[in-house]
C-alpha cells in the first residue's frame, strides 16, 4: 500500500508509539501485585540503554473504528552508530534507534496497523510473524525515504516477532532491523514480572558470520549490570532468538527451572527444563522465580557465543527487602 503525504500527516505523525501509554486495563490491574526493583545505575554505553528496554513495551495508540479495537503504531527504519563496547563501535541499521526494535503489543482480536517509515537509508521493509494476507507480509522493499502501511488482525496469541526482508535477509537482520512483537491472550496472563531478551548477533566485517553477540542489542550488558529481580516473584521471560548464520542456540538459566510455554501459544506451560533449543526466530515464555536470593547467569549453552557477548546474570534480591550488599556478582560492576 502507497502511503501519501496527507494521510501520514493525518494519523502517522501524531506521536503514536509511546511506550506503555495505552497499557490494556487488565494489565494496570494485574500488574500492581507485582514487585520490580529499582534499575541499578546502568551507564550508557550506547544509543539506548538494555536496562530501560528490558521491561518497555509499546502499546501504540488505541482507537475505535466502527466497533473494532484498533492499536496504530509508528515505526521508523534509521542507520545508526552502535557502541557495542568501549572500543567497538558499528553501524546499525535499526528500527525506533534501538536493537531490537521497539516491542509492540496488542491484544488477541484487535486490528493492528503499523506506519512504517523508512529513513534507513536503504530499502528496507517490515515482515510479521502471524496470520495476515499475502499483500501485508511485508516482503515488498519500501525505498528509504518512503512509507507504508501494514494492517492484520492481532492473531494468533502468543510471541511473534518483526523483521527486515530484504535480500540479503540475514544481513539486514543482523544489521539489528528485528524485534519483538507479542499478542496477549484475550485474558491475559497471570501478573509477573515481564521482560523481554532477544539473542542477536553482528557481522562486524560482512563476513557472512557473527563476531560478537549480545542480549537485547549491547554485549555483556547484562553481566556488567545485572537484572535486578524478587526472590519468589513470577518473572514472565519473553525470549527470542534472532541470530543468523548458526541454525540453532540454546538458553540456559543457572541454578533453576523454567516453565516453558511454546512460541506462548499456551496458557499454562507444557514442560519444564533448564535448557532449550531455539532456531532462529523460535521464541518462547520462559517462566519462573528464583527460591534463593544471589546472582545467576543466563544465556546460551554454546559457550562460545555465551563468552563472546550473549551472556547476562539476574541478581535475586531478598524478599524482604534486605540489602543484597553479600552478594558475589562476580563480573558485575555495579
Ligand atoms: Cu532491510
Amino acid at each position: 500500500m502507497k502511503v501519501g503525504r496527507r494521510q501520514l500527516l493525518g494519523w502517522g505523525l501524531a506521536g503514536a508509539g509511546v511506550a506503555g501509554a495505552t497499557a490494556l486495563p487488565y494489565l494496570l490491574r494485574r500488574r500492581s501485585a507485582v514487585r520490580i526493583p529499582p534499575a541499578s545505575g546502568a551507564a550508557e554505553v550506547s544509543a539506548f540503554n538494555p536496562m530501560a528496554l528490558l521491561r518497555q513495551f509499546d502499546y501504540g495508540t488505541l482507537k475505535q473504528e466502527n466497533g473494532t479495537r484498533v492499536r496504530e503504531f509508528r515505526i521508523e527504519a534509521r542507520t545508526g552508530r552502535v557502541q557495542l563496547n568501549p572500543a567497538l563501535s558499528f553501524i546499525s541499521w535499526n528500527f525506533g534507534g534501538r536493537i531490537p526494535g521497539p516491542t509492540l503489543r496488542a491484544q488477541a482480536g484487535e486490528r493492528v496497523r503499523v506506519l512504517f517509515v523508512n529513513h534507513g537509508g536503504h530499502a528496507h521493509t517490515m515482515h510479521f510473524h502471524g496470520v495476515h494476507s499475502g499483500a501485508m507480509d511485508g516482503i515488498r522493499p519500501v525505498r528509504d525515504g518512503a512509507a507504508t502501511i501494514y494492517e492484520f488482525d492481532a492473531e494468533p496469541f502468543g510471541v511473534h516477532l518483526y523483521h527486515c526482508h530484504i535480500s540479503p535477509v540475514a544481513r539486514h537482520i543482523s544489521k539489528g532491523l528485528y524485534g519483538m512483537f507479542i499478542v496477549d491472550p484475550p485474558d491475559g496472563r497471570a501478573p509477573a514480572d515481564e521482560m523481554v531478551l532477544v539473542m542477536g548477533g553482528f557481522d562486524l566485517y560482512d563476513r557472512g558470520r557473527n563476531d560478537i553477540y549480545a542480549f537485547n542489542g549491547i554485549p555483556n550488558y547484562y553481566l556488567q549490570h545485572p537484572i535486578r529481580i524478587y526472590q519468589d516473584q513470577l518473572v514472565r521471560l519473553y525470549l527470542l532468538n534472532m541470530v543468523e548464520w548458526q541454525p540453532a542456540l540454546t538458553f540456559h538459566l543457572h541454578a533453576n527451572f523454567f516453565r516453558l510455554l511454546r512460541t506462548g501459544r499456551t496458557l499454562e506451560a507444557t514442560e519444564e527444563a533448564d535448557v532449550v533449543t531455539m532456531g532462529t526466530a523460535e521464541r518462547h515464555i520462559l517462566e519462573f522465580s528464583y527460591r534463593y536470593p544471589g546472582a545467576y547467569m543466563f544465556h546460551p549453552h554454546q559457550d562460545v557465543v555465551a563468552e563472546n557477548g550473549c551472556m547476562g546474570q539476574f541478581l535475586v534480591l531478598p524478599a524482604d527487602g534486605t540489602a543484597p550488599a553479600a552478594i558475589d556478582t562476580g563480573h558485575a560492576h555495579s
